[in-house]
């Protein structure tokens, strides 16, 4: 089991502890914003009511992993990412192999998790299906049996470490067999502990990759999406219900709930499928005349043209513009990578035009699935599942960083409308 990322959280976590009772107790009074109405009907956008050390996204930046912009961290391995996301910097070689060794050894999945999967219908969503199975583990808490044996507060982060890693070390090859079992693919393929995380999790699939490059994608995959501050739908889910002391099984079974809605984590499988509809309505390499004409008419209709637009971002998200690199070098004849070209120079404009999005430029989702698309993973009702691979990383790591801060149960104070009606009479 691994030593390593342990211990040097367990180094770390008193430092941090102190840091944030002494700005708490000497600056706990400084007012650092204030609530518009319009922000109580606008989904909280912009109320700053969180802390999250793991990432940050600016405006103007985009994603940023503890100080280091994501198009810098291309290279990486998702572990290598769990470890930068936990602890603030990239692990050394030692390092990196005792975790990769550590989530081995736990990445056996219970033999209960096929049959629950098995026993569910077979028009199940892929979401429902790997939601339900995070949560169908929940036996297995380590948190939960602590607790109930009465673990103390400054220690409660360790299950919650031990849970996380668990899950993360299991879930590959729960998605691999969602994938082979929804779409027909045969048999589950078995781990091979010699491949990394994603490798293993691309051989899994049992997708052609001859030359190597889909698993390349999947390591690109799974770093792009691991974490996205603490606010997005996805992620605050899963700091509310763990701040609760839900153990991380209830945590990031809700959190996948959250990303499976189509304004958020489902948008990848939406934007491909306006893609491949758009080409069916015009034909394939539509001229840049017909896609304008078509999208206009969408927007012109009251349409969402998907993949565009963000709640935070001001740019072209970075996260696309790896995915179109990725493309570019190793697939710029594809007709559906052509299309997702094509719209990067068509949309945006025409989302200024309408004047309503406040960003009218690409999000992650925009690219990321044409390029599975190109691999021959076509189904695209699974790709918000990879997305949740992915993003268990972030949840793990903000989870584990709120339990050793000590986090307060999450609770935010409702109004009714007469007293906004109330506090509006005031003048
Ligand atoms: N196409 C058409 N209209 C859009 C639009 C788009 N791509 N993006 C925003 N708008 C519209 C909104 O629907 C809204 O219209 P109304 O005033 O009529 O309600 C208006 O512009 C203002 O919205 P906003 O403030 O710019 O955007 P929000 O912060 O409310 O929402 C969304 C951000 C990402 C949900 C939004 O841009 C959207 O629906 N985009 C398409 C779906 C999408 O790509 N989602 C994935 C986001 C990334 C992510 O989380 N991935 O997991």
């Amino acid at each position: 089991m691994s030593k390593l990322l342990k211990e040097k959280l367990s180094t770390q976590i008193p430092a941090l502890r102190e840091e944030a009772k002494s700005i708490a107790k000497n600056h706990g009074s400084k007012v650092i914003g204030e609530v518009a109405i319009e922000q109580l009907y606008g989904g909280m956008r912009g109320i700053k009511g969180l802390i999250c050390d793991t990432s940050e996204v600016g405006l103007q930046t985009g994603l940023v992993i503890r100080g280091i912009p994501i198009l810098e961290l291309t290279e990486k391995l998702p572990e290598e990412i769990f470890y930068l996301l936990l602890t603030g910097s990239l692990p050394n070689a030692e390092e990196l192999n005792d975790l990769q060794n550590d989530l081995h050894s736990r990445s056996e999945v219970p033999a209960y998790v096929w049959d629950v999967l098995n026993a569910m219908p077979v028009d199940s969503h892929p979401m429902a299906m790997f939601s339900t199975a995070i949560n169908c583990m929940e036996k297995e808490s380590e948190f939960r049996t602590a607790y109930n044996k009465g673990i103390s507060k400054d220690k409660i982060w360790e299950p919650m470490y031990e849970d996380c890693l668990n899950i993360i070390a299991r879930v590959p090859q729960i998605a691999a067999f969602i994938y082979r079992k929804k779409f027909n693919k045969g048999d589950m393929i078995p781990p091979d502990h010699n491949l990394d995380w994603a490798g293993n999790f691309a051989m899994m699939l049992g997708i052609d990759d001859k030359d190597g490059t889909f698993s390349k994608l999947m390591r690109l995959y799974l770093v792009l999406h691991s974490d996205h501050e603490g606010g997005n739908v996805s992620a605050f889910t899963c700091l509310v219900i763990s701040s609760a002391l839900s153990d991380a099984y209830y945590s990031i079974s809700g959190a996948l709930n959250g990303l499976a809605g189509p304004l958020h984590g489902l948008a990848n499988q939406d934007c491909l499928k306006f893609i491949l509809k758009m080409r069916d309505d015009i034909g394939h390499s539509p001229t840049d005349d017909e896609v304008r004409k078509y999208c206009k008419n969408l927007l012109d209709s009251g349409g969402l043209v998907v993949g565009y637009g963000h709640a935070v971002l001001r740019i072209t998200d970075p996260r696309f513009t790896a995915f179109l690199d990725f493309g570019n070098k190793n697939f710029p004849d594809d007709g559906v990578f052509k299309m997702v070209a094509q719209l990067f120079e068509i949309v945006p404009d025409l989302l200024k035009e309408q004047g309503k999005a406040k960003d009218p430029w690409p999000n992650v989702d925009a690219a990321s699935g044409s390029t599975l698309y190109h691999y021959g993973l076509k189904e695209y009702d699974f790709y918000t599942v990879l997305f949740g691979v992915s993003r268990i990383l972030g949840f793990s790591s903000q989870m584990i960083v709120a339990r050793a801060m000590g986090s307060s149960l999450i609770r935010p104070k409702s109004v009714t409308t007469d007293w906004i009606k109330k506090e509006i009479a005031k003048g």
